[in-house]
């Protein structure tokens, strides 16, 4: 960087500076942490988001958000070229730019990665990044505000006068601003490398701005409109191949009800909706609806917990109920049972999961009959699940004859394992997933069904390929998205001829019980073997397998959170009593360990 470029970023720098006596971390999906502490991180995620588009020569992505997080937390986090999670080779940068004491530190990082990285700063790219975020309310504190006077140009920026009391400015934050701050600090981050372009697209969820970072990375339409045009005409398409016989959206089976976690979700959801043909979507626990952010709502509350969400009850039994989680990056699907008292029947990612393969495996058999072997070459599918998997769906899968392998939780593992396959399918049991096509199976589905529009009168082969040409458009290709995945669960379910119930029965979860447990330091937890076993503390290992031993059907791991500050316990047995009893126990071990009154 020339001297000129140095001092821009100094001065800018200057103006925020990082929260003493924490430590950030890039963790599963981006940083995230108290609101309050985040200013520094926001704007210097957008210096990484500027270099990173510099190093690529691509346009990069960064979202404001933290997810299922509870509301007064915040996060950011980066979008790659392809439109996937930020490359994993960058996460020590990120956490040492985030980190760095002060700007003169922050500088040096800079410039020694610059070289190192060979990254050109010469202004001979145009350097761009999308900014998306959520609509999680500010929760900024009143001293950071008022600061030495910090923010004063924030305030004007936004064309108003700063407020005079926490009052206020908690009103106004919340109902006016949500993240606006956040998305003016990354701005700053990313315009504090000269000739860096920082573009607003708003409120967004996150799969949203994953897609649109790819669209325009492959010279694709990339707006939100054409997002929701893809998903609305590939979902139409396949509706209008679902087989004759089929009872396709007969005004019985029509309506879906989905908890969108007070989140970003039912809005967007509420707009998709308008542009489908057949199937009705009922939002709850929408943005605009006043609840709390991820309180009682949403797929991270329903999955963990089993019950009921706010705005739920015996009115909805019957009925097809989904859970989006408060970006709209995760959906679960549940039902309520009759005289349910709160609790539920959870159908999960890996139901989820298993839905997507036996769809897509049908297809692959249509596809690979005889007569329609040409152009097309024998698809490898494969799947991909974590340690949170419940036992009973890898045994399904397995019986399917499909190949399952195992990543560590987060995305960003999942997501690389699948781009191995012709066809990954991905998920998580939280519900985050998606399933990923290769390029040159979509080439080869292509050729396929080109053949069709030449005068062919459309073969199963034929109809197989159209299907599956629709569903790589349907589902994003990015990152796990709760809308596109929840337009194919419901086109399946309507061309199998399955109620929510069939669907549930395809096979029976092992009972399982997921708690948190805090910790004085919760990475003094190291795991290996894709999490399922405890490599440190020393004894830990051992003290879990002997208390697991003593349930039939018994498993249990432990690993430190990438997105709060605790350990996670995941534990299965045969009924449900023992399967509490098993994650109860390992959590006192867990807190014998590295409990804050450990030694
Ligand atoms: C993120 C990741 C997921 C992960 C989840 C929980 O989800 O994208 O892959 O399963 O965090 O991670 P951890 O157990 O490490 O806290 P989200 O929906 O919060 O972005």
């Amino acid at each position: 960087m020339n001297e000129e470029q140095q001092c821009l970023l100094l001065s800018s720098a200057s103006r925020f500076w990082p929260p003493k006596g924490v430590k950030l971390s890039y963790g599963t999906a981006g940083f995230r942490a108290d609101a309050s502490l985040l200013q520094s991180t926001v704007y210097r995620v957008g210096i990484l988001a500027a270099l990173r588009s510099l190093k690529t020569r691509s346009v990069i992505g960064l979202m404001i958000t933290a997810s299922h997080n509870k509301v007064s937390d915040n996060g950011v986090k980066i979008a790659d070229p392809s439109g996937g999670m930020l490359s994993q080779h960058w996460e020590p940068f990120a956490d040492a730019l985030a980190n760095a004491p002060s700007p003169q530190h922050l500088l040096l990082l800079i410039n020694e990665f610059v070289e190192k990285e060979g990254i050109s700063v010469d202004g001979d790219w145009h350097v761009e990044v999308l900014l998306g975020r959520d609509t999680r309310p500010i929760t900024v504190s009143w001293r950071s505000l008022t600061l030495r006077g910090q923010m004063r140009p924030m305030w004007s920026q936004l064309g108003c006068r700063q407020p005079d009391t926490p009052k206020t400015v908690t009103l106004w934050l919340k109902s006016l601003l949500q993240t606006l701050f956040y998305n003016l600090e990354g701005i700053r981050g990313v315009t504090s490398i000269v000739g860096a372009v920082a573009t607003d697209m708003g409120i967004l969820t996150t799969p949203q701005l994953h897609w649109m970072v790819r669209a325009r990375n492959k010279g694709m339409k990339a707006s939100e409109q054409d997002y929701f045009e893809q998903l609305s005409s590939s979902f139409r398409c396949l509706v209008d191949l679902i087989p004759a016989e089929k009872c396709k959206f007969d005004g019985v089976n029509d309506k879906v009800v989905v908890d969108a976690a007070n989140g970003v979700g039912g809005v967007k959801l509420k707009y998709l909706g308008k542009l489908l043909n057949g199937l009705i979507i009922e939002v709850r626990n929408s943005s605009e609806d006043g609840g709390v952010l991820n309180d009682g709502v949403g797929a991270d509350y329903v999955q963990k917990e089993k019950v009921l969400p706010n705005s739920f009850g015996s009115k909805d039994t019957g009925i097809r109920c989904v859970s989006l989680d408060g970006d709209a990056d995760r959906l679960v699907y549940f039902i309520v049972p009759p005289e349910s008292s709160g609790r539920i029947d959870l159908v999960d990612g890996d139901k989820i999961l298993s839905l997507f393969a036996l769809f897509i495996r049908e297809q692959l058999s249509f596809l690979n009959e005889k007569e329609d072997m040409k152009n097309c070459h024998q698809a490898h599918l494969g799947v991909v699940q974590t340690a949170y998997a419940n036992g009973a769906s890898t045994n399904y899968l397995k019986l399917l004859g499909l190949e399952v392998n195992f990543t560590p939780t987060g995305v960003k593992y999942l997501h690389e394992k699948a781009t191995e396959f012709d066809i990954g399918i991905y998920f998580e049991a939280n519900g985050h997933g998606t399933v990923l096509f290769s390029e040159s199976f979509i080439e080869s589905l292509e050729a396929r069904t080109n053949e069709i529009s030449l005068g062919s009168k459309g073969s199963e082969g034929e109809k197989a390929a159209l299907r599956l040409l629709a569903v790589s458009k349907l589902i994003n290709q990015a990152v796990g998205d709760a809308l596109s995945g929840l337009l194919l669960v419901e086109v399946i379910l309507q061309h199998m001829g399955w109620s929510i119930n069939k669907w549930n029965e395809l096979y029976h979860d092992l009972p399982s019980k997921q708690l948190k447990v805090k910790v004085a330091d919760r990475t003094a937890i190291v795991t290996t073997n894709a999490e399922t076993v405890v490599v440190s503390p020393p004894g830990l290992k051992e003290a879990i397998n002997e208390e697991t031993a003593k349930y039939p059907q018994g498993r249990c791991f432990v690993r430190p959170s990438g997105t709060e500050d605790v350990v996670r316990v995941y534990a299965e047995a045969s009924t449900p009593e023992a399967a509490d009893t098993l994650a109860n126990c390992v959590a006192k071990l867990v807190d014998q360990f590295l409990g804050f009154n450990s030694s």
